[in-house]
């Protein structure tokens, strides 16, 4: 018994050190090179989440330390040179009972905290914010349904990011995660977000959030976050739907009250320009046809 627990122990020593170095190495809104545990936690909803996986980390440890000890016993204390004439005992009601009541025990101090963690992901409080994310093959559509605002979301290539990057030497514009387009949201505010697919389906996920939620043809799914720190998040396309599913990052943007107001008024004026062309010119085509087709009609 006494190596089993000072196994025990020292498997849980070595795996608090390995979480402990994975919050140090976790990355800050992306990942990092040899970053192994999960993306820093920036909503309430995602701390949860890495609590809950820092407890499991500890549970299967334990168990599989325990295991491996279990095995070790019986392979050098009952072999057949070591214990040549084998116990006959069968049935033991304590042993029996013991270890059909431990595993219930342990089943429920996960299941419980693990449907904590879903209702809570799933009661979305009430939002300041609801933004729209519309996945589409392959990138994302963002709208702002209370302010009359849509644009679209693409990948920079490696061209437009060495663009930005001589314009700006500290622009931070990581490889497969950077967009044209961010989805800017502001600091400490509930966001409630609605999603679906345009084509087929796609899953928007943001890892610092905690949030990973399908986006599903003819189907609006909702989720929400509460970032409580500035600066920017990525995540990625996270269901597989097509050529370019790993070219579809989601970049979203933190800032304060103040940064935000801003960015909408701004972002107002840029993406109505963006349409108002479009539509002119779709109406000037319509226009034109219009003759045509009663030509066609009067021969
Ligand atoms: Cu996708």
């Amino acid at each position: 018994m006494r190596v089993i627990s000072r196994i025990c122990v020292a498997a849980l020593l070595v795996v608090m050190a390995i979480a402990g170095a994975g919050a140090a190495w976790a990355g800050y809104g992306q990942p990092t090179p040899w970053q192994i545990g999960p993306q820093e936690a920036i909503t309430p909803v995602a701390e949860d989440i890495v609590t809950f996986h820092t407890y499991l980390v500890v549970v299967v440890t334990v168990i599989a330390a325990f295991v491996l000890a279990l095995l070790l016993i019986v392979i050098f204390r009952f072999n057949a040179r070591a214990n040549p004439t084998p116990s006959r005992t069968t049935h033991n009601t304590l042993l029996e009972v013991a270890w059909t009541a431990i595993p219930v025990i342990i089943l429920l101090s996960i299941a419980i905290p693990s449907f904590k963690i879903l209702f809570f992901q799933l009661n979305t409080p009430k939002a300041d914010l609801t933004v729209k994310a519309t996945g589409k093959q392959w990138f994302w559509s963002y709208s702002y349904p209370d302010n009359k605002l849509e644009f679209d979301s693409l990948m920079l290539k490696d061209d437009e990011r060495q663009k930005r990057v001589a314009a700006n030497p500290k622009a931070d514009v990581p490889r497969l995660l950077a967009v044209d387009n961010e989805l800017v949201v502001p600091v400490n505010k509930v966001v409630r977000v609605e999603v679906t697919g345009a084509d087929v389906i796609h899953s928007w996920a943001v890892p610092s959030f905690g949030v990973k939620i399908d986006a599903i043809p003819g189907r609006l799914n909702e989720t929400w976050f509460k970032a409580t720190r500035e600066g920017m998040y990525y995540g990625q396309c996270s269901e597989l739907c097509g050529r370019d599913h790993a070219f579809m990052p989601i970049a979203v943007r933190v800032v304060s009250e103040q940064e935000f107001q801003a960015w909408l008024a701004d972002a107002k004026k840029k993406f109505a320009s963006n349409d108002a062309p479009a539509a002119v010119a779709v109406a000037a085509e319509t226009r034109k046809e219009k003759p045509a087709a009663i030509a066609v009609a009067a021969k």
